[in-house]
């Protein structure tokens, strides 16, 4: 077995990782004696960090070895704020109006993607397979076969695949296309992003379908699959089980959001659905409340300033006309909550709203299901924009965020829901998240990588 190098934005840092790609990816680390390689700002200190030659330091102390390439700040921000978060994010999320492209940060964001491959070449092992993570880095395997690199590079894309439309808002979107192309697997959360990817593809006339189902772009086959990430739901519910959390009063009826405070959640438009509900259902006025947890995320974005206030202005509006003595309709937590706090809160609640205009997966649709008592389930509302909705649609309550009165009416089901209906639904996505958790997503990637690792060795050999 060969080793594993996972290279990432953000690496696992701490003795108590809780972060859903660092728990799933820390099992195969241990199997195979891993790597992981992350990017630093040289003006953040990183505590315990050992040089470990050019631009690059060394933090031991985990059960694998972490290398941090370190880049300059303000390169930094015009790589990570910059072109990953003002172009690529909204691109991939379809919100083409907040895009903000600038010379500087495509330069700053190839810049940094090129030196931290001169890092990851230094540290790399001729049959390392190596696995990176997120839109953060796109280019980075084209900047290693630029070093020299011959290893087999998977891709994994966490969120959206974006559409044939709208990818042409991106200045010189061959160039993105040649990126990708330079990894053996790409792997997506789901198959409507893999028909993307296709589409976007077909549009170039150097693109090939090949038999076997990979792609030729230019003078590089490759592959593009889905494996929808799951979590370590197993520990979630155990966690769930034993946190000793409680939402108050608890006769009240009690409805569940919990996410970073990004526009591309769709909280103004939950915010929205549930005034409606309060004024429609004038029984529930008193009787349901909705405890929103959203925690702060890349704040130094305008579009993110934007949505924090807007979010603050909702809340305050539906609070001032329905609240009363001992009853405010809307509890907005603008933090991070810590971890077994979350899921016991998740189990208490008779629904969880998880309504996003667009998501790669959607974790917390997963992590509400594994929480839950499997004897008093609560009910899961689920957008049909979320990448979980390819495995969870069939049987959670489908919601649509576009259309405010449905969204208030799905919930008003949800909380109807007879018990027997509650137990069946949630006994078929209990199934599915357990059976496809972290493990199988990490252990399908792998394998499908290592296999094309082994395929193009063979090949050399004849
Ligand atoms: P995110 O957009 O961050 O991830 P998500 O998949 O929901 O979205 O994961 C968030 C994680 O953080 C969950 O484990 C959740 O419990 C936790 N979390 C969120 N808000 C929290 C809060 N206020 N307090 C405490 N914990 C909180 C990106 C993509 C997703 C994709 C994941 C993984 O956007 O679509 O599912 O990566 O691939």
């Amino acid at each position: 077995m060969s080793r594993l190098v996972v290279v990432s934005n953000r690496m696992p840092l701490g003795s108590n990782p809780s972060g859903g790609l660092v728990v799933a990816l820390q099992d195969a680390m241990e199997k195979g004696g891993g790597l992981w390689i992350g990017v630093q700002p040289d003006a953040d200190v990183l505590e315990g960090a050992e040089p470990a030659g050019e631009n690059a330091v060394s933090v031991p102390g985990a059960n694998f070895d972490r290398v941090a390439a370190v880049v300059p700040a303000s390169a930094y921000d015009d790589y990570y704020l910059g072109y990953a978060n003002s172009v690529l994010w909204p691109l991939c999320h379809g919100r083409m109006e907040l895009i903000e492209q600038r010379p500087h940060y495509r330069a700053a964001y190839e810049a940094i993607n090129s030196r931290l491959a001169k890092v990851v070449a230094r540290f790399l092992r001729p049959d390392d397979i190596l696995w990176v993570h997120d839109y953060h880095h796109l280019p980075l395997a084209a900047a290693l076969r630029a070093e020299g690199v011959q290893n087999a590079i998977g891709f994994f894309l966490h969120i959206p695949f974006p559409t044939a439309a709208n990818i042409h808002a991106v200045t010189g979107v061959e160039d993105v296309m040649s990126w990708i192309s330079q990894y053996d697997l790409v792997g997506l959360q789901t198959q409507r992003d893999v028909s993307s990817a296709m589409d976007v593809f077909r549009q170039f006339p150097d693109s090939q379908f090949l038999m076997d189902g990979s792609l030729r772009f230019r003078n590089r086959t490759f592959e593009i699959k889905s494996f929808p990430i799951g979590i370590d739901a197993a520990a979630f519910r155990d966690i769930a089980a034993r946190s000793r959390a409680r939402l108050a009063p608890r006769a009240r009826r009690w409805i569940i959001g919990a996410e970073r405070l990004d526009y591309s959640k769709g909280l103004p438009h939950r915010l929205r659905a549930f005034g409606k509900l309060l004024e429609t259902e004038i029984d529930l006025q008193g009787a349901v409340s909705f405890l929103q947890i959203a925690s702060p995320t890349r704040e130094d974005v305008q579009a993110y300033r934007e949505i924090r206030e807007e979010l603050e202005q909702l809340s305050g509006a539906v609070n001032g006309r329905f609240s009363d003595i001992n009853y405010t309709p809307i509890q907005y937590l603008n933090r991070g909550v810590p971890r077994d706090r979350l899921a016991g809160l998740f189990r208490q609640a008779d629904v969880g709203l998880v309504t996003p205009l667009a998501d790669g997966m959607n974790l917390v649709a997963k992590e509400y299901v594994a929480a839950q008592d499997a004897e008093d389930p609560g009910v899961l509302v689920l957008s049909g924009f979320a990448g979980a909705h390819e495995q969870l649609g069939q049987h959670a309550l489908i919601a649509n965020p576009y259309d405010i009165e449905q969204m208030a009416r799905t919930i008003a089901a949800a909380l109807l829901m007879p018990l027997e209906e509650r137990i069946e639904r949630h006994q078929a996505m209990l199934r599915i998240v357990m059976e496809q958790d972290v493990a199988w997503w990490s252990e399908s990637f792998l394998n499908a990588l290592e296999a094309k690792r082994l395929g193009s060795e063979f090949l050399s050999i004849l």
